[in-house]
């Protein structure tokens, strides 16, 4: 996509730039399914566009999470917390660099993931918010709304640390506190082809919005 630049209300030079869009929601609500529909849906408009996800395994950081959510090491609350902010620090930069050149970034959980499940094991939410401080905001976050008993009956909870029903309640709990009203909150029980088409729409928008200018911040806005 070509590269311009253009005046915002307050006469302030803002350049054209990727869009930022996260999706959040329960284990099993159907992030990484609808992650990469979205993909496809921009890169066949001829966007330029990538999938992230989170944590991202793959650096040393995220190997120590890993081995954490499969129960192969143990950690103090706090200190995985620290982790998994660290994990996000640790991409913030090129993830800047791809949004101003351009590229836009369906991102697979980002900080609400953070701070959702670390407040639900019992750390004060706004010590939670605090590392998260500073990392990009998202320009459109996408919640699947699903009741943790509906998730638990997709099955395919594994061994994982936090695939229990009464955690993920918990958990659904602290997203309700963490929502705002520009959240695109969608029912995750649709047909997956429904709720696809749904997030078309908001997602065209908002990076056309972010190709219009919309200037870069930073979270914690809410
Ligand atoms: N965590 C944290 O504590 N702190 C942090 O900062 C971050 C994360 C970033 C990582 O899990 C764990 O780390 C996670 C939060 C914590 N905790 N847990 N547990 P992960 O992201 O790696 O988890 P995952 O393996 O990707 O699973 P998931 O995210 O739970 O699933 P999902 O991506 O939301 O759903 P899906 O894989 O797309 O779909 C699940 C199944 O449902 C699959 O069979 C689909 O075909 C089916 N599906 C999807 N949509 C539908 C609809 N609409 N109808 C019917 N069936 C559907
Ligand atoms: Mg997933």
């Amino acid at each position: 996509m070509e590269q311009s630049s253009m005046n915002d209300l307050n006469g302030v030079s803002t350049e054209a730039r990727g869009a930022l869009i996260v999706l959040e929601g329960l284990d099993r609500s159907g992030k990484t399914s609808q992650s990469s529909r979205l993909l496809s849906y921009l890169e066949g408009l001829g966007h330029s566009a990538e999938l992230w996800r989170f944590p991202d395994r793959t650096t040393s950081v995220g190997k120590m999470i890993s081995s954490y959510l499969s129960n192969e090491s143990q950690l103090d609350d706090h200190t995985i917390h620290l982790l998994f902010s660290a994990n996000r620090w640790e991409k913030k930069s090129l993830m800047e660099e791809k949004l101003k050149s351009g590229t836009s970034l369906i991102v697979d959980r980002y900080s609400y993931s953070g701070v959702a499940f670390s407040s639900a094991k019992g750390l004060d939410i706004d010590w939670c918010k605090a590392p998260e401080i500073g990392l990009l905001a998202p320009d459109l976050v996408i919640y699947l709304n699903i009741l943790p008993e509906k998730a638990a009956e997709r099955g395919g909870y594994g061994g994982e640390r936090y695939e229990k029903l009464e955690f993920q309640k918990k958990v659904a709990a602290y997203y309700q506190i963490l929502r705002d009203a520009s959240w695109k909150v969608v029912d995750a029980l649709l047909p997956i082809e429904e709720i696809e088409k749904q997030l078309q729409v908001a997602v065209l928008d908002c990076v056309k919005a972010c190709q219009g200018g919309k200037p870069l911040s930073c979270l914690w806005s809410s």
